[in-house]
């Protein structure tokens, strides 16, 4: 029987387990990559398993997300991680090159390699023929440690591409479309592979924002063939030596097919709040519009920006709309400016940004009070802008551009002809703001530098044999980590300091949560579906580790938060009958008897409800090695136990 291409690339790296879906696997990790935000976490644990250099072929700890700088907290970090880079074998670059997922792509991703980063849109390597996988900075860290990385073997779902898009129809209603059919859930538990005739006519940068986004499907990860279009991109990054052609074989059979005829595509909107709630601007209809962001590491490619600079030429933004522009990267950026299309822009009235992840992880331009701001990014959470009550469309920067001139969402086809946008057949080269590390033999030499904001991250306790504790919180469905552990200008810089940073921690759905945590000391937060769907950030496992959360227990979770509740020694469990989701209430004592034993018997837990006067089964539908871990009180007491 036939394999697909992410089965082939996984069967390839396979150090544990069966390609059996839904099973247990180990894979090997060729790359890493880590940005900021996460970075300081995934290093203190790496510093904390005592490996002295990195084992991958290539990890690279990228500077992007918390570039405000508006105190010490992320120069501070930024000066850590910087050391630590050199110290253990780890290429740094610097704030000023680049949103990871661009640069990397650019530079560093190879067709055929697995990658993990600590960044839950690491799938853009997909673009390029990657098995590129979001993960927590504790995965990461075992990972740059030569650790396996374990997921659960996932479905293949093919999305057969024909037909050709029409003008300026973008990218971005591809991955939107599959997202109005499949849901912010409907990629859970598998990777989703782009096939067919119309594979060949989107670039590696469109490939790229069709991969970026499938994260927000709740997939693994996403993945494009690796073909003539690759080569010439690598080629065109002077890396022709790094392409490998790779596809699925002819008879490789999939678990589920979705057709797309990309000639039947129009321009598509994620409407407020939910990246799968899209509708066709015609269906949206004349809606007026207060600010447009470009940029992201959705849609802040050369080609993206060339785009834009071409539909602003000779115009002025729209008078009662702010536009800002960040291009992803600095050789993005050194492009524009080389070719005049940076001056474009500016001469429109573009706010120009740097090449950072800024407005779309709240770092600044929050909309107005109630304001309707057209996004090219990839998430619009209520609160995500920094505006509680911003209303956030997520849009292609070609619809961006245009909606920027005229004030209200505007089809971007009323353009009329469109020129043809090419990638240059060589890119602007230069990795000057990549620092590489110091030779092996040189390490002792350098000192890591850390700063007062640097906290030790928690670590969990073995796991209590009865968990007796309150229900701290209860909250419905679609329950993001931008809920449980808010990022914006005001909370991102804390991301190095837990204890601090926990006061934020569920304040979206109810202000007064850390408060009650802590007086509890110990606490089980009741949930509903899709629990913890969006970003990678382990912050939102280890704050309500440090707040005293011993269990989570929901109707179904996110792949990552899942896997960082159990690598922080947190209780992850699903109601079997969700109606007694309903029968529980906020400050019902819960009790689990013998947790550990029923664990180890098998998969479901009895629960005794001890304020209403019941009992329920929740299901532990784990391996093995995860109620190992969970036993031992998280990832790292397992692996310092196991390395006794
Ligand atoms: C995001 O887009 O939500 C982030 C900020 O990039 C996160 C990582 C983080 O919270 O630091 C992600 O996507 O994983
Ligand atoms: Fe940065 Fe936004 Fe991409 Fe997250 S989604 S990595 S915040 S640009």
């Amino acid at each position: 029987m036939g394999m697909t291409l992410a089965q082939k690339i996984l069967k390839n790296h396979l150090v544990s387990g069966e390609m059996v879906a839904g099973t247990e696997i180990g894979i090997k990790i060729d790359q890493t990559l880590t940005q900021d935000a996460t970075g300081t976490m995934a290093y203190l644990e790496f510093e904390a398993m005592g490996v002295p250099r990195v084992k991958t072929e290539r990890s690279v700890a990228y500077i992007d997300h918390n570039t405000l700088q508006s105190g010490f907290e992320n120069a501070d970090d930024h000066r850590f991680i910087g050391s630590v880079c050199k110290k253990h074998g780890i290429y740094f670059s610097r704030p000023g090159n680049g949103i990871c997922h661009q640069v990397h792509l650019e530079r560093f991703g190879i067709p055929g390699k697995t990658l993990i980063g600590s960044d839950s849109h690491t799938p853009t390597g997909g673009g390029i023929g990657m098995i590129a996988i979001g993960a927590g900075g504790m995965d990461v860290a075992v990972a740059m440690g030569g650790g396996t990385y374990y997921i659960t073997c996932p479905k293949i779902v093919k999305v057969e591409l024909t037909g050709k898009l029409q003008p300026w129809v973008a990218a971005k209603d591809v991955i939107l479309e599959v997202l109005r059919r499949l849901s912010v859930k409907g990629g859970v538990g598998k990777i989703i592979e782009y096939c067919g005739e119309g594979v060949k006519t989107l670039s590696v940068p469109e490939r790229a924002t069709i991969t970026n986004m499938g994260a927000e499907l709740g997939a693994t990860t996403s993945i494009f063939p690796s073909d003539e279009t690759t080569r010439q991109f690598l080629k065109a990054q002077g890396r022709e030596e790094d392409y490998t052609p790779l596809s699925a074989d002819a008879d490789a059979v999939y678990d589920e097919v979705v057709e797309i005829n990309l000639s039947e595509l129009v321009p598509l909107a994620a409407c407020p709040h939910s990246p799968d709630n899209v509708k066709s601007v015609e269906e949206i209809g004349k809606l007026k519009i207060d600010q447009v962001c470009i940029g992201s590491c959705t849609n802040s490619s050369l080609l993206d920006m060339l785009k834009v600079a071409h539909i602003l030429k000779g115009k002025t933004v729209h008078p009662d709309v702010s536009l800002s522009i960040a291009p992803g990267s600095k050789q993005v950026l050194n492009m524009l400016a080389e070719n005049g299309a940076l001056a474009i822009m500016i001469d429109a009235g573009a706010r120009i940004l740097e090449s950072a992840c800024g407005p779309c992880i709240g770092m600044g331009q929050s909309p107005n009070s109630g304001g309707i701001s057209l996004r090219t990014f990839n998430r619009n959470f209520e609160g995500r802008s920094g505006t509680k009550d911003g209303q956030i469309y997520l849009v292609s920067p070609e619809l961006a551009a245009a909606s920027a001139l005229t004030g209200y969402l505007t089809d971007p086809r009323e353009l009329g002809d469109m020129p043809e946008f090419k990638l240059p057949e060589v890119f602007t080269i230069n990795d000057n703001m990549v620092v590489p590390p110091v030779a092996e033999e040189d390490m002792d030499s350098v000192e890591v530098l850390r700063g007062p904001n640097i906290k030790p991250f928690p670590v969990s306790g073995p796991l209590m044999d009865t968990i007796e504790a309150k229900c701290s919180l209860k909250v419905g469905d679609n329950i993001t980590t931008d809920h449980i552990m808010p990022a914006g200008a005001k909370i991102l810089p804390l991301r190095s300091n837990i204890p601090k940073i926990s006061e934020y921690c569920f304040a979206v759905c109810d202000e007064k949560f850390h408060d009650r945590a802590l007086e509890l000391g110990k606490s089980i937060v009741v949930g509903g579906s899709n629990y913890g769907q969006g970003s990678s950030r382990e912050h939102a496992a280890l704050a309500p580790l440090y707040l005293g959360v011993k269990a989570v227990i929901v109707k179904s979770f996110a792949r990552i938060h899942m896997a960082n509740l159990i690598n922080a020694g947190i209780l992850p469990m699903t109601f079997v009958n969700e109606a007694d989701y309903d029968r529980i209430d906020q400050m019902d004592e819960l009790v689990i008897e013998n947790v550990i034993a029923q664990i180890q018997a098998g998969n479901t837990v009895k629960v005794t409800n001890k304020t209403k006067g019941f009992d329920f089964v929740v299901s532990v539908d784990l391996s093995d090695r995860q109620k190992e871990m969970l036993i031992a009180g998280g990832l790292l007491n397992y692996t310092r136990e196991k390395n006794q």
